[in-house]
């Protein structure tokens, strides 16, 4: 291993920090604990110790690719990565203009440009500033989030990390695009939307959205004042022609405006409420923080994510070029609702169900077992690139819309019709005292052996299990993936503990009932008893003083 041993390269002493272990998707602290002195440092280094070996112990010959989705302290940490990747020996870095890459753009560059690897910027939906999230994540050569196997060896190395490495330069101008030698490092600041508009443009029939949008379609799209404002602005106002003003809340700005850039019926207030009322656009659709989450309304109707992503395997062979040989198979997280998998035992093809986080579909996309894939928290994508993706969503439904002729509505209760509806809802309870979470989540696992057999929401406990996975192509097993609750009246309860939060802990119920009604029935009525139920069995009020959910969607 031979890293860039010019003069100016430093090796900087430092100790470990407790708690660097990647979450559900990467590191996520608060803003200041990431701008200690080391903090930020630290975690590089270790990813990149983490990863030399793949590398054959050296990185010359190797690009990576860095972005972030220009929250506070985005720059910073960039000019800081570019310092120490320098002096880490890589030979090529490529940087979004503006320190800007979306997370689904880094992995269209990546596997584009053919790069070893990246590093995103972005605590995702989190609020941003000096007071809220920042974060970091590490994607491999596929595109795709670092599997747990190498996540667990990052967390290992920044339990021993001693030194890092960084070099003596100035700041590179991230505003211009071009190259720039830093070290023995060609440092090059490219157009963030150009790849990721390419992928777009393999997929999707510009002309024929064109067309659409030409013929009068009018949408409204929130990119939440974070990094999507861009991308949306350049497809769909400049390549589709929607006119402008189409994108709101377009420029992405450190603090999101003081809002969660978060794509929810909640966060995304502005958008529900100018999708309301007859005058309302046929479509409305926003995204998170780095682009790659996505919500979905059409004019005074909510289309939840586990219905979209079952829209989207529905009709993509007929409705989007891009998938007309057909899906290969299809793939959601556990908590997420069966519809995909009633779409896809119609289509004739497998359905896998995967640990919560992107980084469990990289596998099946990569051996072709799967073509689309979804989770419940408002994440959709395809084998286009290996992250969820917001804007594909969005021009998947415009596609869909375009083709069928139909509403955003219609689509969606023809969906229901022809496969009945997953009636589904996950309650969130933020900033609970993290020990009393935890014991009450041992508590509840304790008890899952003799929960069946006992009456819950007017039913009565079929199986009560942990959910574990076993990777089908690398044969990896990950345990402990939430506790799952199956009543014998086909309805399931999931929960867990978020693995993305940055203060306390956040408890996860995932509530679902399947009814083969055509979907005419109100989704809080019909979930009601296992709603109470869930509460009363976990006991709710009695340990944090409230049953109610911070967040419902
Ligand atoms: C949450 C979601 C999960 C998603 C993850 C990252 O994780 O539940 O489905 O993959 O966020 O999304 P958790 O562990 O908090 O439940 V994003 O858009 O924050 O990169
Ligand atoms: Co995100």
């Amino acid at each position: 291993m031979t890293p860039f041993r010019g003069e100016s390269v430093q090796t900087v002493q430092t100790k470990p920090f407790e708690g660097q272990r990647p979450g559900t998707s990467g590191l996520r602290k608060k803003t200041r604990v990431f701008m200690q002195p080391g903090y930020l440092e630290n975690f590089v280094q270790s990813v990149f110790d983490a990863v030399r070996a793949d590398a054959d112990g050296d990185f010359r010959g190797r690009t990576l690719v860095v972005g972030g989705d220009g929250r506070y302290y985005n720059r910073e940490a960039i000019q800081t990565i570019i310092r120490m990747a320098a002096a880490n020996g890589f030979g090529r870095l490529l940087v979004g203009r503006g320190g800007i890459l979306s997370t689904p753009a880094v992995s269209a560059v990546i596997r584009r440009r053919e790069a070893f690897g990246g590093l995103v910027l972005s605590a995702s939906h989190n609020a941003g500033g000096i007071d809220e999230d920042f974060g970091i994540k590490y994607n491999t050569r596929n595109g795709g989030p670092a599997p747990e196997s190498v996540t667990e060896r990052i967390y290992a190395e920044t339990q021993t990390i001693t030194r890092y490495l960084t070099i003596r330069h100035g700041d590179v101008d991230l505003e211009r695009e071009g190259s720039v030698r830093v070290g023995a490092t060609e440092v090059f600041v490219i157009d963030p939307l150009e790849d990721y508009t390419a992928v777009m443009e393999e997929l999707f029939d510009f002309d024929s959205l064109r067309a659409h949008f030409k013929g009068g379609f009018r949408m409204l799209f929130d990119a939440m004042s974070a990094v999507t404002g861009p991308y949306a602005r350049h497809i769909i106002e400049g390549r589709l022609g929607a006119p402008a003003g189409t994108v709101i809340n377009g420029e992405p700005l450190p603090d999101f405006g003081g809002h969660h850039p978060d794509p929810n019926l909640v966060h995304a207030a502005e958008l529900v409420r100018r999708m309301s009322g007859a005058d309302a656009p046929d479509f409305g659709a926003a995204c998170d923080g780095d682009g790659d989450r996505n919500l979905i309304l059409g004019r005074d109707f909510f289309v939840t994510p586990g219905d979209s992503l079952a829209v989207i395997a529905q009709h993509a062979r007929d409705c989007i070029p891009g998938y007309r040989e057909g899906l290969a198979g299809a793939a959601r997280s556990m908590p997420t609702s069966t519809a995909v998998d009633r779409v896809a035992e119609r289509l004739g093809i497998r359905c896998y169900e995967t640990p919560t986080g992107w980084k469990f579909f990289g596998n099946l996309l990569d051996a072709g077992l799967a073509t689309v894939c979804g989770e419940e928290s408002f994440g959709t994508g395809s084998n286009h690139v290996r992250e969820k993706d917001g804007l594909w969503a969005v021009l998947c439904w415009i596609s869909i819309l375009a083709k069928t002729g139909k509403s955003v509505e219609e689509v969606v209760r023809d969906h229901w019709r022809e496969f009945g509806r997953s009636y589904y809802q996950r309650h969130d309870y933020e900033g609970l005292d993290a020990a009393a979470a935890a014991e009450m989540m041992a508590g509840v696992t304790e008890s899952l052996a003799s929960l069946a057999g006992t009456p819950l929401a007017e039913s009565t406990v079929a199986r009560a299990d942990e959910f574990e996975y076993t990777d089908p192509v690398d044969g990896s097993t990950t345990r402990r993936q939430g506790v799952r609750i199956s009543l014998e009246d086909g309805s399931r309860v999931v929960l867990r503990l978020s693995g993305t939060g940055t203060a306390g802990a956040t408890l996860r119920v995932y509530l679902e009932r399947f009814r083969d009604d055509g979907g005419e029935s109100d989704v809080t009525e019909l979930l009601a008893p296992l709603t109470s139920g869930v509460r009363e069995m976990l006991r709710l009020r009695e340990r944090f003083g409230t049953d109610e959910p911070t967040v419902l969607t």
